[in-house]
C-alpha cells in the first residue's frame, strides 16, 4: 500500500447508512455486504445521470481517504516514478468528457439458469461528466519502457472474497495500448463536483468504452508491468466462461455490448390510449449508436429518432411516436444496433458469472 494512504474502512452501520440515501433517491437497493444500488430505468433518461440517482457498485466498504495524505504512485516499467498529490492532479491539463459506466453484471436477472451474483435489473448503468487528466498524459510523463505489456490500477479498498484465505485489495489491469487509446481518464471530478467517496473519492479511473469495472476507484497506485495480471477481479472473476458444445471458454471481459433502456414510459403506467411517446437511452462500449427500434404493443420494428448529435462516450438519447394505439395492456420493446454492425440479441448467450447480459428491454404499460 502506497505511504501516506491512511485506510479507514467505514463500518456496517455506514453502508446501511449509505443504503437509506440510495432508496430515499429513488435507486432499488441490493442485499449484499456492500454497496450495490440500481438506478430504476424511469431515473436514467437525461444526458447525464444525477450524482445523487447514479448507480453504486462497490465489492469492499468504501475507504475513507484523507485527500491531503493521499498520493497517486505510477512506478514499475517507467523511466520517472512519480508520486503525485492531489494537487499536482489538478494541476496537469485536464479533460471533460461525458461517459457512460456500466456494470458488466447489469441484465444478470434475465438468464436462465439464474447466474450467480447480484441480481442487477436494467439499472446498473450511469452516465456523468468526469473531469481529470488523460491516463495516457500521466504515463507519458513517466515514460514507460518498452517491454512493458499492462499497466495495473489498485485501488484502496480491500476485504475478504470467497474462495481466498486473505484479504485483497481491488485491482484492476489494461493492457498498454488500450491504457494508451482508450481516452482513459484520472478523474477527481463527476458532474462538476468532487467525487463523492461512493465513486472514488478523491481520484478514480474512468474508461469509456469498457465495462465499469476496469474504471477503478479510489486509485492509488499505477504499476506498469511485463507480464499479465492475474488478480481476482482480472482473472477469477470478471471473465465470461462460455460454454461451447461442453467445452468451458474463457474470455477476459472489456468493451460494453449494444444496449438500449427505454426511460420512458415507466413500468405498470396507466395512458390514455392513441399516441404515445416512447424514450430511452442506447450505448455501446464498440462504436456509436446508429439506430433504434422500437415494437409497441408487439407490432413491428420501428425507427426511433435519435436526439442530438452522434454520443462518443455518452449514451445516445432516442424517442419514437407511436399512434393509433388501442385500449389494454400494451408491451413496449427497444433494441439498439451499433457502427461495428452489432445487434442486440433476443438471447444473449449465458456465461456462468452471468456478464453483458443485453436482453432486449421490455415495459409493460396500461393504456385506457
Ligand atoms: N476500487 C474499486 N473500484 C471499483 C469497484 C470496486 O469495488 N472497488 N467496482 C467496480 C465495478 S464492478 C463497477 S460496476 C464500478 C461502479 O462504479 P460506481 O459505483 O461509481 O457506479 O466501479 C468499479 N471500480
Ligand atoms: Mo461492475
Amino acid at each position: 500500500m502506497t505511504t501516506g494512504n491512511v485506510i479507514q474502512m467505514s463500518s456496517l452501520a455506514e453502508i446501511d447508512a449509505e443504503r437509506v440515501i440510495a432508496a430515499q433517491a429513488g435507486l432499488v437497493v441490493h442485499g449484499a455486504e456492500s454497496l450495490n444500488c440500481e438506478t430504476p430505468p424511469a431515473l436514467l433518461g437525461g444526458e447525464v445521470t444525477p450524482t445523487a440517482q447514479f448507480y453504486r457498485r462497490s465489492h469492499f466498504p468504501t475507504p475513507a481517504l484523507d485527500a491531503s495524505a493521499w498520493r497517486l504512485d505510477v512506478r514499475g516499467l517507467v523511466r520517472r516514478p512519480l508520486n503525485l498529490s492531489l494537487h499536482d492532479m489538478t494541476q496537469l491539463p485536464a479533460e471533460t468528457a461525458v461517459v457512460t459506466l456500466e456494470c458488466a453484471g447489469n441484465g444478470r436477472t434475465r438468464f436462465r439458469p439464474q447466474a450467480p451474483g447480484v441480481q442487477w435489473g436494467f439499472g446498473a448503468a450511469g452516465t456523468a461528466e468526469w473531469t481529470g487528466p488523460l491516463l495516457a498524459d500521466v504515463l507519458a510523463r513517466a515514460g514507460v519502457e518498452p517491454d512493458a505489456s499492462e499497466v495495473v490500477f489498485g485501488g484502496a479498498d480491500s476485504g475478504a472474497v470467497d474462495g481466498l484465505p486473505h484479504s485483497i485489495r481491488f485491482e484492476r489491469s489494461l493492457p498498454v495500448r488500450d491504457a494508451m487509446e482508450s481516452g482513459a481518464m484520472l478523474a477527481y471530478a463527476m458532474n462538476g463536483q468532487p467525487l463523492p467517496a461512493r465513486h472514488g473519492y478523491p481520484l478514480r479511473l474512468v474508461v469509456p468504452g469498457w465495462y465499469a469495472v476496469a474504471s477503478v476507484k479510489w486509485l492509488t497506485d499505477i504499476r506498469v508491468v511485463a507480464e499479465p495480471f492475474r488478480g481476482f477481479f482480472q482473472d477469477t472473476h470478471y471473465v465470461y466462461e462460455w460454454d461451447r458444445g461442453g467445452i468451458r471458454v474463457r474470455e477476459p471481459i472489456s468493451l460494453m455490448q449494444v444496449r438500449a433502456v427505454i426511460t420512458r414510459p415507466a413500468a405498470g403506467q396507466e395512458l390514455a390510449r392513441g399516441t404515445m411517446t416512447v424514450r430511452g437511452v442506447a450505448w455501446s462500449g464498440a462504436a456509436p449508436i446508429t439506430r433504434v427500434d422500437v415494437s409497441v404493443a408487439d407490432g413491428s420494428w420501428q425507427k426511433a429518432r435519435l436526439i442530438g448529435m452522434p454520443a462518443v462516450n455518452g449514451w445516445q438519447q432516442w424517442e419514437l411516436l407511436a399512434s393509433g394505439l388501442r385500449p389494454g395492456e400494451t408491451r413496449i420493446r427497444a433494441r439498439a444496433s451499433d457502427l461495428a454492425g452489432r445487434v442486440q440479441p433476443e438471447q444473449p448467450e449465458w456465461n456462468a458469472l452471468g456478464y453483458a447480459a443485453n436482453f432486449i428491454h421490455e415495459v409493460q404499460v396500461r393504456l385506457h
